[in-house]
């Protein structure tokens, strides 16, 4: 079927109809969802007003100051159900990913199993909370610290990744005993809403249970700029957690330090790669063609930017372009299909320019050029493959589309530190069979980035490990390892068991 045939708004209401989303809440509304495999409109949902997005912090509030109270393991139950939840629901939510976001079909579904993983870790963590305890000074005290629950926690999410960002958050902030209040991207709120629906199913089993818990735990803001900013501001709101552009953390980042709340701020990634003479080549392609060019270039790990070593530069890149000249693009839906559509008209304008500015930098272009597939408002492009003489111009800034610069070197050091040259810091990967590079990018005179890896992509991160990268990506770090002290507050407490009272540091004061 060609895609303009696609009846996605039929569908979109089918799936979430499925997936407990009432026909309401979705039509008749002020913001039009399109799907990017069509263009076509697939649901119009009515937004929330800043003054509803403040009301709906106070509940929220409220609701945090019950929560806090359960014990976090019984906390892990709630989480323990949203992942059975998202078991019951993963082809539908997957599907529905798919039709929102563009993304092919394993990856809607990877995306719904990433949630499941972090729902399965925040589990094992609700039993996990732990503090230390530390050797005092003083004799017949103890010291020792408590993580406490934090308040509510504000979530702001891309399209990218829709609903995995909300679960890592969310999973760990409510084991963690705090509230969330989730604005998600306006190009992707009708996977918001089948999530919500999914938690509220869980909030109700757990309450059947016999479990105790507030009924308005996690809310979901539909709407733009003016609701995501009531987030930022609002006083009962300690932790924001957004992910998207720079510029949108350059905003939001300092109006939470104004009021001394705290952030996780996953922001732009301009990830690179190093390919070394004595890289495995077959397993370094696949590993480029699936960083550069899946997701269609939009996750905030996708390869742009590849350091290739000249003595094995002829034989990689013209495997690598044989590879982007006949990658399937298309129907993200159908199987077989490796490159689905960019987001939107944006998305392609943006990708269109920065192409002739690499061009006029003296980049030699192979792709990037529109693939109709049919479908008008839809936009499909071939990836880009761009050879460049020098790392400048368009290389040093994050474009959110399939484009790969490739830059032969020749120095490893040298390659290490254009690697390191560039504002942003997310994910980063080396190639090589030589353990001297290798340990070398992972050590502290390597990689710079919050993510580096050794002949793997920058891109597909597990759960299990810390999230986030530093420079211009924003400092965060969420999903697994200890992520989750950012989501809860560390109190240090002295306990004097004794009958005297000597002060610290021999400090003698008898009055
Ligand atoms: C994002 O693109 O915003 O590591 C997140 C990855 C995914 C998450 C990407 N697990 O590519």
């Amino acid at each position: 079927m060609t895609i303009s045939a696609l009846d996605l708004a039929t569908e979109t209401k089918k799936l979430l109809t499925e997936l407990g989303v009432g026909a309401d809440r979705y039509t008749g509304g002020t913001l039009r969802v399109t799907s990017p495999v069509t263009g076509k409109e697939i649901g119009a949902l009515k937004e929330h007003s800043a003054s509803e997005a403040m009301d709906a912090i106070e509940v929220a509030h409220k609701a945090f100051l019950e929560w806090r109270a359960v014990p976090a393991p019984k906390r892990g139950e709630l989480v323990r159900l949203l992942g059975e939840e998202l078991r019951l629901a993963k082809s539908a939510l997957g599907r529905l990913v798919s039709i929102e976001v563009g993304k092919i079909t394993s990856e809607g579904l990877g995306e719904v199993q990433e949630m499941i993983d972090i729902c399965d870790f925040a589990v094992g963590l609700s039993r996990q909370l732990y503090g230390l305890t530390i050797a005092t000074e003083r004799s017949e005290h103890r010291m020792m610290e408590s993580w406490h629950p934090l308040g509510v926690v504000g979530i702001i999410s891309a399209f990218n990744f829709p609903v995995a960002v909300w679960s890592w958050n969310a999973a760990l902030a409510l084991v963690c005993g705090n509230s969330t209040v989730w604005k998600p991207s306006e190009k992707t709120p009708l996977t918001a809403l089948a999530v919500q629906a999914l938690f509220e199913k869980a909030l109700k089993r757990f309450v059947a249970e016999g479990g105790a818990a507030p009924s308005n735990l996690s809310t979901l803001l539909i709407g733009g700029r003016d609701v995501g900013e009531v987030l930022v501001d609002h006083p009962k709101v300690p932790l924001v957690s957004a992910t998207g552009s720079t510029a949108m953390g350059r905003v939001v980042g300092p109006r939470l330090s104004q009021r001394f709340a705290r952030s996780i701020l996953e922001l732009g990634g301009n990830n690179a790669a190093i390919i070394c003479p004595t890289a495995d080549l077959d397993l370094t392609l696949r590993g480029v063609a699936f960083s550069a060019m899946g997701t269609a270039g939009q996750r905030c790990t996708t390869l742009r930017r590849l350091f290739v070593h000249e003595s094995v530069y002829d034989k990689l890149v013209p495997r690598l372009q044989k590879a982007y000249g006949s990658v399937s693009i298309g129907n993200p839906l159908e199987t077989g299909t490796l490159v689905g559509p960019l987001i939107d008209r944006q998305a392609f304008t943006n990708m269109q320019s920065a192409l002739e500015q690499a061009k006029a930098a003296g980049g030699k272009v192979t792709g990037g050029e529109r693939v109709e597939n049919g479908a008008g408002d839809a936009f499909y492009v071939r990836p880009a493959l761009v050879e460049m003489p020098v790392q400048a111009g368009p290389v040093e800034h994050e474009t959110f589309a399939p484009i790969l610069y490739v830059m032969k070197y020749t120095d490893f050091d040298e390659a290490l530190e254009l690697h390191n040259a560039v504002p942003q810091g997310l994910s980063s990967s080396i190639f090589t069979n030589d353990m001297r590079e290798a340990e070398t990018f992972v050590s502290a005179r390597g990689s710079d980035c919050g993510i580096a890896n050794v002949n793997l992509g920058p891109s597909g991160a597990e759960i299990g490990g810390a999230f986030g990268g530093e420079k211009e990506t924003g400092g965060g770090r969420e999903s697994g390892s200890d992520a989750w002290k950012a989501y809860m507050r560390r109190a240090t407490n002295t306990v004097n068991y004794g009958k005297t009272l000597p002060l610290a540091q021999g400090v003698k004061f008898d009055v």
